[in-house]
């Protein structure tokens, strides 16, 4: 895919954010959009947020959890870029106004101690490079009416990212059994969805060895001190004004999102 065809698919992505006007799938309007242009297309994006003063602090894994690849109708994972304009302080409400389809998913999250760098990074080494493990929410906002993506689109789209929110003040890795860490998903008190850190990829940190493994084939590194989010452990919830979604987890704290 031209250059052209590139930069123009993802002003089409930033028109439909900035508008908050959902859109078809590009797929189907730039013909040859693969998965190495929708990783350009994301990336175009990001140097654009980066120029208008936005810093990356990290990375994050979509769809890495049968339940939203099946939801979502795409069977493989990715990744995307976390940039600080997505950060959401605790005890701030989604401001609904200002997104699209907004819909919320646990996840756990690492903050990373060492940098890692693939090929051929495991769970194991993943894990000896972590600071904390959190857990935390994901609001996701498709760009695309309905959620409905081929996978090139979700990865040109940043993987449909909004804003993330982490719990407390972390734990550390030692002494934790994260494939067996569970979440417990409430919308207005209901419990509505329940899983296990194993959702993702088996276990989270085999999640954070698919992100190093992936990023390096694409001549990146997940730099000390970046944040990544292992991906939504449960299909994702939608936002609704005066709503609370809660994430309980056994050992990694609780989180609550409301949204006006
Ligand atoms: O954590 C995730 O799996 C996010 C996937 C992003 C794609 C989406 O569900 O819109
Ligand atoms: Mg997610």
């Amino acid at each position: 895919m031209s250059i052209d065809s590139i930069a123009s698919a993802a002003e089409a992505l930033r028109e439909a954010e900035a508008s908050r006007t959902p859109r078809g799938r590009i797929t189907e309007e730039w013909a040859g959009l693969d998965l190495e242009a929708a990783y350009a297309v994301q990336r175009a994006n990001i140097e654009a947020r980066v120029a208008a003063g936005e810093r990356v602090i990290g990375v994050k894994l979509g769809l890495t959890s049968r339940a939203k690849q099946q939801r979502m109708g795409v069977d493989s994972p990715l990744t995307a870029v976390l940039s600080d304009a997505y950060v959401l302080p605790a005890d701030q409400p989604v401001a609904l106004d200002r997104l699209i389809q907004p819909r919320a998913e646990p996840e756990i999250v690492f903050v990373m101690r060492d940098a890692l760098r693939g090929p051929g990074v495991t769970a194991a080494t993943a894990l000896a490079a972590v600071d904390r493990v959190y857990g935390g929410f994901e609001v996701i906002d498709s760009r695309f009416e309905g959620y409905d993506f081929a996978l090139p689109d979700v990865v040109a789209d940043n993987a449909s990212s909004a804003l993330f929110t982490i719990a407390g003040v972390g734990v550390a890795p030692e002494g934790l059994d994260l494939a067996l860490e569970a979440v417990v998903l409430s919308v207005d008190g209901e419990v509505v969805d329940t899983a296990t850190g194993a959702a993702v990829q088996g276990h989270p940190a085999e999640a954070l060895a698919l992100a190093a493994n992936a990023l390096a084939a694409r001549g990146e590194e997940i730099p000390a001190g970046s944040i990544v989010l292992t991906g939504g452990l449960t299909d994702a919830v939608p936002l609704r004004a005066g709503g609370v979604v809660s994430a309980e987890f056994t050992h990694l704290g609780s989180v609550h999102l409301t949204a006006e």
